[in-house]
């Protein structure tokens, strides 16, 4: 049993263990390169994620559909010169970029876009995919597989072979917050559905799931839910929650993971770029977790107001795993805020961060930047035991921090702490 001997060298212990925990990355939108091109990657892919899209709207005043007109590499060609040379890129999303250039030993001080461009030009995918992981330090990742979204269903469709490095998430946006649309296609795809969602239709629904659940083996079920998110409630969404999703959930062992407060595209202009935030009614996740006690539910959320009330609902339904830092949440202030919050209340039975990776490469620099602020909060929490007399060991905090970075979540979903 290693005994860490002052506080100078506890820190310098957590520091270390954390920046070099494998991580399971339990929410990404990335792909196997068997999907094709849905995954992206690359220079032009990171200067034209959303992020930076509305960023660089703050400086134009180009119309969106003239952008949207530009091929990627002109508007990534924009981006730089705004976001990057005419102001400095001081913002999480552009300083993510300089840090994946440095990672690959580029010199992000060179400036210079064409020398990246012919870096990243010259990666075949599957060595791209092997350094990433490399760089990133990330042992397996969740991707956000959505069965109505025809390019990658096509590819589930066709004896897709898969990386066990890249776990499924069964998405279920569009068959919860739009039933009309997705009644249409369940129908077409020769489910017996009705838009009245009477018992018949309801089976159908459970029988699409199940079909999806053999296919996909997913770790879990998850939606992305606005602030004005209610159940129980007259609504389909409500009645397919408690009457076809939850009841396969529990009977298939997965967690129900609700992504809320988002609403959709308050500017349509901005497309992926336009969703914004709300403050959502704790009230809602309090009654889903008492009234489904066979259920596992896993919940992060976009609003800053909510995190408190996010971390009191999980002290009382140890069926709810809080997770990640999502989206407006993904600062170093809001990240060391909320993990610090975490720790106070909850110990150490949380997962404190997803990348929502949706360019390979941002795995670098999500993670690089998380493991930074999450090991500044540990070791404050470290220091102020050992203050009390307590004295961690070596392998107690890397028994804690294998658990932050996805033991806990494995457990969670009764792997018993090992990856599946
Ligand atoms: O619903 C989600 O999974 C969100 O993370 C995305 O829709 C969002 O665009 C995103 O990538 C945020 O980081
Ligand atoms: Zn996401």
């Amino acid at each position: 049993m290693m005994v860490i001997a002052n506080k100078e060298e506890l820190t310098r212990l957590v520091e270390e263990t954390v920046a070099q925990v494998p991580i399971t990355d339990i929410h990404t939108h990335l792909f196997t390169p068997e999907f094709g091109p849905l995954l992206l990657r690359g220079i032009d892919e990171l200067l034209t994620y959303h992020y930076l899209v509305a960023e660089v709207f703050r400086w134009i005043e180009m119309p969106y559909e003239e952008f949207w007109r530009l091929s990627k590499k002109e508007q990534a060609d924009l981006i730089w010169r705004v976001l990057f040379l005419e102001h400095s890129p001081v913002s999480e999303a552009c300083r993510g970029v300089l840090t994946v250039l440095k990672a690959f030993g580029l010199d992000p001080g060179a400036r210079d876009l064409e020398e990246y461009r012919a870096f990243f030009a010259a990666l075949p995918v599957e060595t791209h995919v092997e350094r990433v992981l490399q760089l990133s330090g990330v042992a397996r990742l969740v991707m956000t597989n959505d069965p109505f979204a025809p390019e990658e269903r096509a590819v589930w469709l066709d004896e897709y072979r898969g990386d066990p490095r890249f776990c499924a998430a069964l998405r279920l946006d569009a068959l919860l917050n739009d039933w009309e649309g997705a009644c249409r296609k369940l129908g077409e795809w020769g489910y017996k559905v009705a838009s009245a969602l009477d018992p018949a239709a309801m089976a159908e629904v459970r029988r699409f799931l199940n079909d999806w659940i053999k296919r996909m083996n997913p770790v879990y079920l998850a939606v992305s839910l606005p602030p004005d998110f209610l159940w129980p409630e007259d609504s389909a969404r409500a009645r397919l929650i408690a009457e076809a999703v939850l009841p396969l959930a529990a009977e298939h062992g997965l967690p129900f993971a609700m992504m809320i407060g988002v609403k959709k595209l308050v500017n349509p202009g901005l497309r992926l770029a336009g969703d914004s935030v709300g403050k959502a009614g704790i009230e809602t996740v309090e009654r889903l977790c008492a009234s489904f006690p066979r259920n596992k539910f896993m919940l992060t959320m976009l609003s800053r107001e909510n995190q408190h009330e996010g971390c009191v609902v999980a002290r009382k339904f140890g069926n709810l795993l809080p997770f990640g830092c999502w989206w407006f949440m993904n600062n170093p202030s809001l990240v060391e805020e909320t993990t610090r919050m975490r720790v106070e209340l909850l110990g150490l039975s949380f997962v404190p961060q997803h990348s929502d990776a949706r360019v390979l490469d941002q795995l670098i620099y999500k993670w690089a930047h998380s493991r930074k602020n999450i090991a500044r909060v540990l070791s404050e929490k470290y220091a102020d035991l050992w203050e009390t007399g307590w004295r961690p060991t070596a392998e107690e905090i890397r028994r804690d921090v294998a658990g932050l970075f996805g033991e806990n979540f494995w457990r969670f979903l009764g792997y018993g702490g090992k990856a599946a």
